[in-house]
C-alpha cells in the first residue's frame, strides 16, 4: 500500500515537472552554481538562488510573488550565498530540460540592495532595472521565433551580460521567461544574489526603475497576446513588458521600444544635485491619448482618440495603442 501511494505521488510530481519549471543552475566566469531545489526543504540547502517552492507559473503579473517567485525570501545567513560577478561579464541561467514553452519573451533585471548584503532583504522592497530583453525575434506572433524558443534551442539557457557601467554593489538578478501559449500569460521569474565588482558609475535613471509587483500590469500589451487569433497570423511586432532597457533609448531586439519617456515621467540625471523638478508636461486635452497609450481593446473603456500624428492601432483583441 505504501509503495502504491508513493508511486502516485511521484507521478503527480513528474507531471508538474513536465508542465512547468524554473531556473535550476547558473554559470558565470567559469563558475557553476547550483540553484535551489524546489519541492524540498530549505534546511541544508546552500545556494546563491533565492528559494522558490513550486514549478507553477505566476498568472497574476501584479502578485507579490512576481519579484522572485513564491516566495523568494532569502535562506538564512550561512546558507544564502552571493556570487561575485564582474561587470561586463555574462551570466547564464539554466531552465529545466526541456523547457516546454517556446513562445514568449526573455527578460533579465537587476536590483541593488541597501547595505552590505542582499541576504534577508525583501525583494518586494527593491527597485529593478532591466538589463536584457528579447521578444519576437523573427516571423509572426503566431509562427515566428520567440526568445524563449531560442532559449530552448540553446540548451534551455539564457545568457545576459552585466553592463560594464553598472555600479558595484550587492544585487539580486532576476531572470524571467514569460510563456504566452495560454492566457493569462505565465510568468516564471527567478532570483539569485550577486555582488557586482569592477563596475561603472551609471546608476539607473528613475524612468528605468520599477518595483515588482508594480513593473507589469495584467493589461500590458505584451501579456495579453493571443497566439491563435487572426491578427497573430500577420503581426510581426511584440511589445516587451516592463520599463525601458537600462541605458537605452532603444532595444537591441526587433521590438519597438518607446524612445521617449512615458507621459508624466522624466528621466533623472545620474550626476549632480537634482535641480527642482520640471513642471509636469501639459496634459493632453480630454479624450486624446498620447503616443504608446492604450486607445482600445475588449475590456477598455477610456478615450480612443490619439494625439496627432499618431493613430490608434489594433495590436490584438485586447489592446490597441497610439502608434
Ligand atoms: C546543458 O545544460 C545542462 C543543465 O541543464 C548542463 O549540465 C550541460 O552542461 C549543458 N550543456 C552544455 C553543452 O552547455
Ligand atoms: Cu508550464
Amino acid at each position: 500500500m505504501l509503495a502504491v501511494a508513493s508511486l502516485a505521488a511521484l507521478v503527480v510530481s513528474v507531471q508538474q515537472v513536465a508542465a512547468h519549471g524554473g531556473v535550476l543552475y547558473y554559470s558565470n566566469g567559469g563558475n557553476w552554481y547550483k540553484g535551489f531545489t524546489p519541492y524540498n526543504t530549505p534546511v541544508g540547502q546552500v545556494t546563491i538562488q533565492r528559494p522558490w517552492n513550486a514549478y507553477d507559473p505566476i498568472l497574476d503579473a501584479t502578485a507579490p510573488t512576481v519579484s522572485c517567485n513564491d516566495d523568494g525570501s532569502s535562506l538564512p545567513a550561512g546558507q544564502q550565498l552571493t556570487a561575485t560577478v564582474a561587470a561586463g561579464s555574462s551570466i547564464t541561467a539554466y531552465w529545466n530540460d526541456p523547457w516546454p514553452h517556446p513562445t514568449g519573451p526573455m527578460l533579465t533585471y537587476l536590483a541593488q540592495c541597501p547595505g552590505s548584503t542582499c541576504t534577508g532583504v525583501n525583494s518586494n522592497t527593491l527597485r529593478w532595472f532591466k538589463i536584457d530583453e528579447a521578444g519576437l525575434l523573427s516571423g509572426t506572433v503566431a509562427t515566428g521565433l520567440w526568445a524563449s524558443g531560442k532559449m530552448v534551442a540553446d540548451n534551455n539557457t539564457w545568457t545576459s551580460t552585466i553592463p560594464a557601467s553598472v555600479p558595484n554593489g550587492q544585487y539580486l538578478i532576476r531572470f524571467e521567461t514569460i510563456a504566452l501559449h495560454s492566457m493569462p500569460a505565465q510568468l516564471y521569474p527567478e532570483c539569485a544574489q550577486i555582488e557586482i565588482v569592477g563596475g561603472g558609475s551609471r546608476a539607473p535613471t528613475a524612468a528605468e526603475l520599477v518595483t515588482f509587483p508594480g513593473g507589469y500590469r495584467n493589461t500590458d500589451p505584451g501579456l495579453v497576446v493571443d497566439l491563435y487569433g487572426q491578427a497573430a497570423q500577420t503581426q510581426t511586432t511584440y511589445i516587451i513588458p516592463g520599463p525601458p532597457l537600462y541605458g537605452s533609448g532603444g532595444s537591441g531586439g526587433s521590438n519597438p521600444v518607446p524612445t521617449t519617456a512615458a507621459p508624466g515621467t522624466t528621466a533623472v540625471p545620474t550626476t549632480a544635485a537634482p535641480p527642482p523638478a520640471p513642471p509636469p508636461a501639459p496634459t493632453a486635452p480630454a479624450g486624446t491619448v498620447a503616443q504608446y497609450g492604450q486607445c482600445g481593446g475588449q475590456t477598455y473603456s477610456g478615450p480612443t482618440g490619439c494625439v496627432a500624428p499618431y493613430t490608434c492601432t489594433v495590436l490584438n483583441p485586447y489592446y490597441s495603442q497610439c502608434l
